[in-house]
C-alpha cells in the first residue's frame, strides 16, 4: 500500500496536509508523514499531543464502497496499527472502540478518520519513543511498556504493511473479516456506557460489535442495539 510517501519535519497536521493533496489529485496510498505536529488533532476538536518520538502520519484513501461504510475504516486502521505495533515489539494493544489503542489500559495510539471531497484521509498517531512527561495522564509509549528497540520509522514501515492488507480484504470482501479479527482484541464487552441520541441520555454495557462496526450496547431497559460511534461513551 503506499508508493507515495512525503515526510516533514514539522507540519500543523498531516491531515490537512493530506486533505490539500487529496484535493489536488494525489492519489489512494499517497502517505504523508511528520515528526511533530504543531496542531495534531483527535476527534470532535480535541487535540492530539505530537511531540517527538512519534508517529504521526496520514494515508489518503479512495474507497468506492458505500458512504455508510467508511467509518469501518477507523476500525481497519486500528486493527492494523496493533497488529504493526504486535509484530515490532511483542507488545499486544486491545482496541476501545472505536479508535483508541490502549496498553495496560492507557492509551498508546489512536485514529482519526475524515472524509472530504471524494477522499478518505485516515490518521494514524502513535506514541513510540515518545516522553511520557509530553502526555496526557492517561497516556503511555511503546518504550514506556517496555519496547525500547523500535522506532516511528519502523512502526511506519509495519503500518504500510498491515493497513495495506487489511484495506484490501475491506475493499474487497467488506467488513466480514475484519469484524472476525477484531472482537477479540475488544477488551471493554461488558462494560458500562452512555448513549446520547437527540435529547436522550441512555445507559447500558457494550456487547459485541455489530456487522457494519458499530456498537451493540444492551441497554439498562434489558433491549438491545446498536449504535454508531458519535452516540456512545465509554464510560472506563
Ligand atoms: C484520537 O482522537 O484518538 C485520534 C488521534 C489521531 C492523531 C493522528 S496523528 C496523525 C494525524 N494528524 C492529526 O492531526 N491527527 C491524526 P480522540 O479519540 O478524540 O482522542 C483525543 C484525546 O486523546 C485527547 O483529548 C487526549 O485526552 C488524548 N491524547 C492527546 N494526545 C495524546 C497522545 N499523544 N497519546 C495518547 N492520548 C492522547
Amino acid at each position: 500500500m503506499g508508493f507515495a510517501i512525503h515526510r516533514f519535519k514539522r507540519l500543523p497536521s498531516t491531515m490537512e496536509k493530506a486533505h490539500a493533496l487529496a484535493r489536488k489529485g494525489a492519489g489512494e496510498g499517497t502517505w504523508i508523514v511528520a515528526e511533530t505536529q504543531t496542531q495534531g488533532r483527535g476527534r470532535l476538536g480535541r487535540k492530539w499531543n505530537s511531540p517527538l518520538g512519534g508517529l504521526y502520519c496520514s494515508l489518503i484513501l479512495r474507497p468506492t464502497r458505500p458512504q455508510a461504510e467508511i467509518p469501518q475504516l477507523a476500525l481497519v486502521a486500528g486493527l492494523a496499527a496493533a497488529e504493526a505495533i504486535h509484530d515490532l515489539t511483542r507488545l499486544y494493544p486491545s482496541i476501545r472502540w472505536p479508535n483508541d489503542l490502549l496498553i495496560n489500559g492507557k492509551k498508546v495510539a489512536g485514529i482519526l478518520v475524515e472524509a472530504k471531497d471524494k477522499a478518505v484521509v485516515a490518521g494514524i498517531g502513535i506514541n513510540v519513543t515518545t516522553d511520557v512527561k509530553k502526555l496526557p495522564p492517561e497516556a503511555t509509549s511503546l518504550a514506556a511498556c517496555g519496547a525500547k528497540k523500535t522506532s516511528p520509522d519502523k512502526l511506519l514501515a509495519a503500518l504500510r504493511k498491515h493497513l495495506g492488507h487489511w484495506y484490501a480484504v475491506w475493499a474487497e470482501e467488506g467488513f466480514a473479516p475484519i469484524r472476525q479479527a477484531l472482537r477479540s482484541r475488544i477488551g471493554h464487552f461488558g462494560e458500562p456506557v452512555t448513549i446520547t441520541t437527540g435529547r436522550q441520555h441512555l445507559e447500558g454495557a457494550a456487547q459485541d460489535l455489530d456487522e457494519q462496526g458499530r456498537l451493540v450496547v444492551r441497554l439498562d431497559s434489558g433491549i438491545q442495539r446498536s449504535f454508531e460511534a458519535g452516540e456512545v461513551t465509554l464510560l472506563r
